[in-house]
């Protein structure tokens, strides 16, 4: 560990210092003043790092600027905060003693100094200093292990909403969030639409392209119908190529131009379908359509359920009608 000596006196520092190295102390580094030492300790660097050094023996009468100043200014600055000062002073004057410890040192000596005193009170402040840094490291840690907690716990929650594929919500949110709503069009008696869209044929789709084609142009479905929708709509994938679309606060009129106007934006998108040896053609690629059947809620209405049977039902009529097409 480094210990820094601060003192005007030539004879005092290197007394000091010859007995801390005959002590064992290895890595010692002197300063004839505060300011020599402000610059060993880069008291200008405020950023985070490691103290510089991990005890400091302080003189307490300097001609510029003393002890007790440099001590308050060092504790002054975040990084060297923790760094253990013990002052040396000629006589325990108490009143600067006092100023001194006010100031943040930890601990005192007095010249002349005693050999064994001051070997024994370097020891301890600098296995005080040691432990500081153990518990910062501990901390440090302790921080890491929190912030990845924190981390796994947001993509788990992500996970527990989320479709992979599409990034769209998943049945389960749907279907939790689609009953919050209905509670509140019962209570306030704001209209609710409900959406229910399939692809068609589209096992055609995997057939001709290849099930990851397919997983693309799903990809893309979800993009065209967000593109479509508001914020406060709620668009989940409830199936493989099925979809669901919460519209609140929308009635039947206003739900069947937002239901129109995907079914046809997903009719004239064109995905381009690049395989190895093959790249498409403008004009050429993938095209395929949706059937979207559309239900909003009257008085006769209990539960979100019905709502959703209701569009299902609406679906299906599409479906029977032709497909491309929205039923309601
Ligand atoms: P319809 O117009 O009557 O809906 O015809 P369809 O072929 O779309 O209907 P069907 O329900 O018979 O088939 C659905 C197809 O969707 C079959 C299945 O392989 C495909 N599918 C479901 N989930 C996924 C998926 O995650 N990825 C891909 N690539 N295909 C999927
Ligand atoms: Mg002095
Ligand atoms: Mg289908
Ligand atoms: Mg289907």
């Amino acid at each position: 560990m480094k210990i820094l000596i601060v003192d005007d006196s030539d004879t005092s520092r290197l007394l000091l210092e010859s007995i801390l190295r005959h002590a064992g102390h290895a890595d010692i580094v002197l300063a004839a003043s505060a300011q020599e030492a402000f610059h060993l300790l880069e008291l200008d660097n405020t950023g985070a790092g490691e103290s510089p050094v991990d005890a400091i023996l302080m003189d307490l009468m300097m001609p510029d600027m003393d002890g007790i100043e440099a001590t308050r200014r060092i504790k002054a600055v975040g990084r060297l905060r923790d760094i253990p000062i013990v002052m040396v002073t000629v006589n325990a004057d108490h009143r600067s003693l006092e100023q001194a410890f006010q100031a943040g040192a930890i601990d005192y000596i007095t010249k002349p100094v005693n050999r064994i005193e001051l070997r024994v009170r370097v020891h301890s402040v600098l296995k005080l200093k040691e432990e500081i840094d153990q518990r910062k490291i501990r901390e440090r840690e302790l921080m890491d292990l929190a912030g990845r907690l924190a981390e796994v716990n947001k993509r788990l929650k992500e996970m527990a909403i989320r479709d992979e594929l599409t990034g769209l919500h998943n049945r389960r949110h749907f279907m939790e969030h689609a009953r919050a709503e209905f509670l509140r069009h019962k209570r306030y008696g704001s209209p609710l639409s409900m959406l229910m869209m399939d692809a068609d044929h589209f096992k055609t789709i995997n057939d001709t392209y290849g099930h990851s084609v397919g997983d693309l142009a799903l990809a893309s479905l979800a993009d065209i119908g967000r593109r479509q929708l508001r914020e406060v709509d709620l668009f989940a994938r409830i199936g493989g190529e099925e979809f669901a679309i919460l519209l609140p606060e929308t009635g039947p009129e206003e739900a069947m131009v937002v239901a129109e106007r995907i079914r046809a934006s997903v009719e004239h998108s064109c995905l381009r379908v690049d395989s190895p040896g093959h790249v498409a053609q403008p004009g050429q690629g993938l095209r395929f359509t949706v059937s979207i059947g559309l239900a909003c809620t009257n008085e006769q209405l209990q539960d979100v359920d019905s709502l959703l049977k209701l569009a299902d039902r609406a679906l299906y009529a599409a479906k029977n009608s032709g497909r491309n097409r929205v039923e309601h």
